[in-house]
């Protein structure tokens, strides 16, 4: 009888800390811990249609939007396991205003920060689309055992550890790059675990597939409309197909594999765009660059670069198969 090889998300990952003698473990157990919540969530959202929690919650976050109840539920979950988990000192997430410090015997020295959007897409909750969340780990600057400060939450994308994304679509899956190229995993729900299904991903070069809210297009800037111009009027074998689901996580999952580009520029009255650096784009940056692909401002800057000086600050962002990102820069440097 032939059987193949399976391998779970936990053994890949004791895997890769084998390759580094003097690796402590504690990042393996962030994962654990991310892997937990990812699995509760994933409860939760799928029988949001069956229980009472679909919906708004009343109340909006700190970027004045609404917040949904499974966006709550969410935040909480990641939050709990993280705290229980005790390798994490302090959290930043889309639905806090300030840094999560987390100060308990278990956790005060530990090392690792995560900024997190606990649950990206959220529009999309009540209309049963792809939903996911987001995160980044990161180490502290300053000493353990001291109180975390903004110093060590704000860092650039460069200095991040890891980073993923988990989507809640049509499988569940986590998607993660600890520097060492992009794996995704697929929840097996028989056995309760993620198996290795998709090994060393790779963005295509190029790709035909432009993901932009064409809605916004009075309001983006020239060179961004040109080349939304350039796509919609491309002929035969330059034939591009818009592809928008307002998820950012399901948007850039589809290009990554098929390849394309995801845009959500700056507009007259967004004038660094809508999504969130510490929450969005520095995790998805650093998972684009990994996989081979290029993730920019729109004007040459590397999103990873990118001081950060507030935790909810934004910024426009481009991203996905080099050669696109590269053309549509083109068009705004023109
Ligand atoms: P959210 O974090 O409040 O869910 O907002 C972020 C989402 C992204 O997933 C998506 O790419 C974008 O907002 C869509 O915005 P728009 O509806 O303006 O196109
Ligand atoms: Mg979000």
């Amino acid at each position: 009888m032939r059987i193949n090889k399976v391998i779970s998300l936990s053994q890949f990952i004791a895997d890769q800390q084998s390759k580094f003698p003097g690796a402590t473990g504690d990042l393996s157990k962030i994962f654990r811990d991310i892997k937990f919540a990812a699995k509760i969530v994933n409860r939760d959202v799928r029988k949001a249609g069956l229980v009472d929690i679909l919906g708004a919650h009343g109340t909006v976050n700190v970027q004045g939007e609404e917040v949904k109840k499974l966006d709550m539920i969410a935040n909480e979950e990641f939050k709990s396991s993280l705290t229980l988990g005790g390798d994490c000192c302090a959290i930043i997430s889309e639905e806090e205003e300030d840094i999560h410090h987390i100060e308990t015997t278990l956790n005060q020295d530990s090392k690792y920060i995560i900024a997190m959007d606990p649950l990206d897409g959220s529009s999309n909750i009540d209309v049963n689309a792809s939903i996911g969340t987001i995160f980044s780990v990161y180490q502290r600057i300053t000493p353990v055992g001291g109180p975390v400060n903004m110093d060590d939450v704000l860092q650039k994308g460069t200095n991040q550890v890891a980073a993923g994304y988990i989507i809640y679509g049509s499988s569940t899956m986590i998607i993660f790059t600890t520097g060492q190229g992009v794996n995704a995993f697929t929840l097996d729900s028989s056995i309760g675990d993620f198996l290795l299904s998709h090994p060393d991903i790779q963005i295509p070069k190029d790709g035909k597939i432009y993901s932009i809210n064409d809605g916004i297009y009075d309001r983006m800037g020239p060179g961004v409309q040109k080349y939304v111009d350039y796509c919609r009027n491309s002929i035969d074998k330059e034939t591009y197909s818009a592809r928008y689901i307002g998820s950012m996580v399901a948007d850039f999952h589809r290009n990554m594999l098929k390849g394309g580009i995801f845009m959500y520029p700056s507009t007259t009255d967004a004038p660094n765009g809508k999504l969130r650096l510490m929450f969005e784009s520095n995790p998805m940056a650093f998972i684009t660059e990994q996989a081979g692909g290029k993730a920019t401002t729109g004007d040459g800057k590397r999103i990873m670069e990118l001081q950060p000086t507030k935790i909810h600050q934004r910024n426009p962002v481009f991203m996905g198969s080099p050669d696109m990102v590269n053309k549509v820069e083109s068009f705004i440097y023109k």
